[in-house]
């Protein structure tokens, strides 16, 4: 049986982190996969996830399984941070996920038991992984231009032209801050266009939010997500709490689903079911872990303050970025380094001139050219700065 399984193509953020790993030079440069690194390249446990780690290794007496969906605490936890503390709590459910990637391939399953004949709208580019779930359950999505290559940034007119296309019932996911993989983000205002689009169409909007916090701010991250959220009956938010509570490998997500109040019973029952098909409970030690920093005032705000410090560092190493690029460049034409957010900066090279930065320069960067901001400190920004022009970009 097995002998007919054909080889799967890997992930290619995941591949680049093996040969990263593999390259003997001792000053290579990793600018791949999209984990915080810090100025000494470690990705710190946060200070207030360790402090919530010893209480609760002192305070829990058991392990026993939890609610099916996640503890409600959790969900209202949740809820207040993406969505303000006046979310709208009769027409709430949620569903503590496997990470963020569960959430989106909850959502996406959610849909598709609605609606199964539900298109799902995907921004070109987008997070790879959102392409091939879609694919591996062979559910129909379509892109929509969203990114200029010439100015990288939003390509906006081109990206409601293709919404144009949308019917009642389709799925249209939007990043809802910090976009993966160009940095380029949508205005509040274009929030408020597309949001009137996607209400005259009767579609509904599904928010992949992986990065509160780190572009402009935990309140103003969710932004767009809050404007989509009060204007528009039905809405999915696949919220991921890898990043912003640097808790990647415990895997921890959540689903939220704003229907009409009289759906939210079958709504939440029907998310609770997509846990059990799966794998029954959902991890339950990030989860927990976010809700203690979040409902405690002094783990919240010490959690908030170095999140503040992480953010503000990237924002630093754009800007440096941005100034050396001028220098060398002689020109502002790479001064949109300074203005994407998040992680990630699409930087506009060609996949050989990312192939020769690795291998000249030891600068290892996603075939797309995206690099990972976090990747860098004082030492290495003008190394990468020199690569990019020595590279022709
Ligand atoms: N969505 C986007 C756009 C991402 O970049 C990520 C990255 O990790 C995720 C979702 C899911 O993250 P995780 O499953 O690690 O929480
Ligand atoms: O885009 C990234 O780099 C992050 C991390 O299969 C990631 O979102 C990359 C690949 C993957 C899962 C997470």
């Amino acid at each position: 049986m097995f002998n007919s399984l054909k080889p799967q193509a890997p992930d290619k953020i995941l591949a680049l982190m093996g040969m990263f790993r593999a390259d003997p030079r001792t000053d290579k440069v990793d600018l791949g996969v999209g984990v915080y690194k810090d100025a000494e390249g470690r990705t710190p446990v946060m200070r207030a996830i360790k402090a919530a780690e010893k209480q609760l290794w002192d305070k829990e007496t058991t392990k026993t399984y939890t609610a099916l969906a996640g503890e409600p605490e959790f969900h209202a936890a949740m809820a207040g941070m993406v969505l303000g503390a006046d979310y709208p709590k009769d027409r709430l459910s949620a569903l503590q996920t496997v990470g963020g990637t569960g959430a989106c391939r909850m959502g996406f399953e959610l849909a598709r038991m609605a609606n199964p004949d539900v298109t799902i709208w995907v921004s070109d580019p987008t997070w790879p992984n959102h392409l091939s779930i879609l694919s591996f359950m062979k559910q129909d999505y379509k892109l929509y231009r969203y990114f200029d290559a010439a100015s990288r940034s939003v390509d906006f007119d081109a990206m409601m032209a293709d919404l144009e296309g949308v019917k009642a019932g389709d799925v249209v996911l939007l990043h809802g801050c910090c976009h993966n993989p160009t940095g380029a983000n949508l205005t509040i205002e274009q929030w408020g266009t597309v949001a009137d689009l996607l209400e005259a169409k009767g579609a509904i909007p599904m928010i992949d939010l992986a990065y509160q916090g780190f572009g402009d701010g935990l309140e103003a991250d969710a932004a767009g997500t809050r404007l989509i959220a009060s204007r528009l009956p039905e809405v999915m938010i696949a919220a991921s709490c890898s990043k912003n509570f640097g808790i990647y490998r415990e895997r921890t997500g959540c689903l939220m689903v704003l229907s009409d109040a009289a759906s939210k019973e079958v709504t939440q029952g029907t998310l609770a079911y997509l846990n059990r098909q799966t794998y029954s409970f959902a991890p339950d030690h990030g989860a927990r872990l976010v809700t203690m920093v979040l409902a405690d005032p002094a783990l919240r705000a010490d959690w908030e303050a170095e999140l503040e410090e992480v953010r503000n560092g990237m924002l630093g190493l754009r800007e440096a970025l941005a100034a050396e690029l001028r220098q060398l460049s002689n020109s502002d034409r790479f001064d949109f380094v300074a203005k994407h957010r998040g992680m990630f900066s699409r930087i506009g090279a060609s996949p050989e001139q990312v192939e020769k930065m690795r291998v000249d320069n030891a600068i290892y960067m996603v075939g797309d050219s995206r690099l990972n901001i976090a990747g860098l400190n004082a030492k290495t920004v003008p190394l990468l700065a020199r690569a990019i022009i020595d590279a022709g970009v």
